[in-house]
């Protein structure tokens, strides 16, 4: 594996790129053109400059996350196949610059959802938590209203003021899109982009829903073991992968994580490695990397990643806000460059536990 974190660019992320660099082990971030709109071309000179941002602080791009996909590609409307047309290009310029792994996702309208951006534990520090009582009684349009206070100043990755003020068009938009509606129209953008991945050796990793059910009754496809071979069976290249996201696939208390993961051999293309406290039903709350502070065991997850010969980039996940720090809820410094530690601590010891288990 190869320890990436997520950065947002320059002008976005409030992070100085020189510290993810000291962080030790990682070599590249995972980042993306922060201000360009779904269905937006990237260019060229576009993606080289965010390559010399990067290697100014001696990292590479590791992949990119996300470049995010239409609307209209997703409910399979209006110009779509103009959207997807732009993909093409812009994988085609990502391909021509050197970079080979896409996270993207197939969510309706809302990214990831949280009802709670700044839960306080005990300790003082916060995390974002989720309650399904809350989503029910939330007017979607309202849903950013009640979070916006606190993201610290920060735009967060899909909840963008401007995608939030578009949100009654973009509900009636998916008013007649059932869940086989969603899958058949992501098999069509599939296929139509399979060749330019296949010719610059781009993987797709599809980010799953997060969390792994439906929301305000919109559809959602990318849930389970099940759902998620399906997807793998529907376009059967390697090109057509996953973003293996604990937290979310996690977030269905009846989705085994390290099964799922050796379900997927060969098809994991980068991960995201967090860790969440189940409550009751379909509630949970973040937590600290650590297996001891979660719900999940760690160990078995990275050890079922080992085991499947996952050799793609690796990020830790959303952390805790701690030692005061303010910025994008997840996405501080301090929490994040801990998981990266952890990660590596586990990493380093399964494979020498296995090397020397092979030499006795
Ligand atoms: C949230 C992220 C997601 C993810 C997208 C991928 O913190 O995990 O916003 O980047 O779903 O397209």
């Amino acid at each position: 594996m190869e320890m990436t974190f997520r950065w947002f660019g320059t002008g976005y992320d409030t992070i100085p790129i020189r510290y993810i660099a000291q962080i030790p082990g990682v070599k590249g971030v995972i980042t993306t053109l922060y201000g360009k709109k779904p269905g937006e071309l990237w260019t060229r000179e576009e993606i080289k400059s965010l390559k010399a941002d990067a290697a100014a602080a001696g990292l590479k791009i590791s992949g990119i996350e996300s470049v995010n996909v239409h609307d209209d590609i997703k409910a399979g409307t209006g110009d779509r196949e103009l959207y997807i047309e732009n993909y093409i290009k812009t994988l085609e310029a990502l391909g021509e610059e050197d970079i080979h792994m896409v996270c993207y996702n197939f969510m309706p309208v809302f990214d990831w959802t949280r009802t709670n951006l700044a839960k306080e534990r005990p300790d003082g520090s916060t995390v974002m938590a989720y309650e399904d009582e809350v989503v029910k009684n939330t007017d979607p349009e309202k849903m950013f209203d009640s979070i916006k206070d606190n993201t610290n100043g920060t735009v967060m990755p899909g909840w963008e003021p401007e995608r939030m003020a578009e949100i009654h068009r973009l509900f009636d938009l998916y008013e007649n899109v059932s869940e086989e509606d969603l899958f058949n129209n992501l098999v069509y953008f599939l296929e139509k982009i399979m060749p330019v991945c296949n010719k610059y050796d781009i993987k797709m990793a599809i980010h799953p829903d997060d969390p792994a059910h439906s929301v305000f009754g919109l559809p959602r496809i990318i849930t389970n073991k099940e759902n998620v071979l399906k997807l793998m069976k529907a376009v059967d290249d390697v090109h057509n992968g996953m973003t293996l996201c604990t937290g979310s696939l996690g977030s269905d208390k009846n989705n085994d994580l390290p099964d799922i993961i050796r379900s997927l051999e060969g098809r994991i293309h980068f991960a995201h490695i967090r860790n969440i406290r189940y409550s009751e039903g379909l509630d949970f709350e973040e937590a600290a990397h650590l297996s001891e502070d979660g719900s999940f065991d760690m160990y078995e997850i990275v050890k079922a990643l080992i085991e499947v010969g996952f050799d793609g980039p690796v990020r830790p996940d959303h952390g805790r806000m701690i030692w005061d720090e303010k910025g994008m809820p997840g996405y501080g410094l301090y929490d994040r460059a801990l998981g990266a530690a952890y990660l590596n601590g586990l990493w380093e010891a399964v494979i020498k536990g296995k090397k020397d288990l092979q030499n006795k």
